[in-house]
């Protein structure tokens, strides 16, 4: 019996309680509530919070707005939020996407001067008849949402590395910057070469009441060229959530993303019974046939989870890491494997 036959004979497609083939194995677990985030460093103060909710019976959608905010308020994080590093001509432009288990989704783009994108992304989904608003529609948005719109000021660190990039005005996207060999207490981290050490943040979550959620947040590629999107506010790319099958999101260089449909890519693959583990791998691999760029100058790193509370994720270059958070594990550090070594 193939995976298709057996999920269907079950009728498991449809209860819920997916059953993942793994290794040959076949695996069923039921773990709720669930929270993974991207990246170990920040991912502890961000599941922390959004653990907060997921543990006394709250929302994922809830958890997972809460969650990333930690990194959106962290004014140290190089990749997040308003403290974070600007685009060329030296301003902070934000991205950020939500999605619930209804399908619901809203995002915003190339969006300054607001402290958290993820909130105004969440009035997208819920005020609007539409996904997403970008740039100075999105912060009139904000404004009539009665969200504050701060000066562009970039914060004192996001200052000092932007003089240092404009010394050579080089757009050299840096992998890994996230990467530490450092023990990772609270942010501020600074990295060897003297660099906040900090990134995009991607989060899914699974309820008590088994309702899956997500959420994506940055201020995407230092240095981007003004006007430049990138994967974490597109749904399906950055971020993707199907409530029947799970859930997946991403971080590294957007436009690679992108280019696959990521996280549909890996929510579709756990469709087909992968584990989020194997369904990231093969996004990833199939991110390496198509892409036109030097897959060695670019990391990519997706992290999913399914409905049966599995988790996993996968990376195109070694040096990616995520936090998982739930009953079984506290805030537990899982480094992905990658295709490259
Ligand atoms: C982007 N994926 O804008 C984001 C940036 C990122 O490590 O994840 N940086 O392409």
């Amino acid at each position: 019996m193939n995976r298709r036959t057996l999920i269907k004979t079950l009728g498991l497609g449809s209860l819920g309680a997916l059953i993942s083939k793994s290794r040959g194995a076949i695996i069923e677990k039921n773990i709720r509530p669930l929270v993974i985030s991207t990246w170990h460093n920040q991912g502890v103060a961000a599941n922390t919070a959004a653990w907060s909710i997921l543990s006394t019976g709250g929302s994922s959608l809830d958890a997972v707005e809460l969650g990333v905010q930690q990194s959106e308020n962290d004014i140290y994080n190089c990749c997040v939020g308003l403290g974070a590093n600007p685009d060329r001509e030296g301003i902070v432009t934000l991205d950020a996407s939500i999605m619930d288990h209804k399908g619901r989704c809203g995002a915003v783009a190339f969006v300054e001067g607001v402290k958290s994108p993820i909130a105004l992304a969440r009035r997208v989904m819920e005020k609007t008849p539409h996904v997403m608003l970008a740039g100075s529609g999105a912060q009139q948005f904000a404004k009539e949402q009665g969200f504050e719109i701060l000066p562009n000021k970039l914060s004192d660190h996001a200052q000092k590395t932007y003089n240092n990039w404009l010394i050579k005005s080089e757009y050299k996207p840096v992998i890994n910057i996230e990467q530490s060999n450092k023990p990772i207490a609270a942010p501020p981290v600074k990295l060897d070469n003297g660099e906040f050490n900090h990134d995009t943040i991607g989060m899914v979550a699974i309820d008590a009441e088994g309702n899956l959620s997500g959420a994506c947040t940055t201020s995407g590629m230092a240095f981007k060229m003004r006007g430049r999107i990138g994967d974490s506010p597109i749904i399906g790319a950055g971020l993707y959530v199907d409530n029947k099958v799970g859930a997946a999101t991403s971080s590294g260089n957007g436009e690679e993303v992108i280019r696959t449909c990521g996280s549909f890519l890996v929510v579709e693959f756990m469709r087909q019974g992968f584990s989020p583990n194997e369904a990231c791998k093969k996004a990833v691999q199939r991110l390496l046939e198509i892409t036109p760029t030097d897959p060695k100058t670019v990391q990519i790193g997706f992290i999913a989870i399914n409905k049966a509370g599995e988790h996993g994720g996968f990376s195109l270059n070694p040096g990616f890491d995520y936090t998982a958070t739930s009953n079984e594990e506290n805030h537990q550090k899982h480094v992905l494997n990658s295709l490259l070594k």
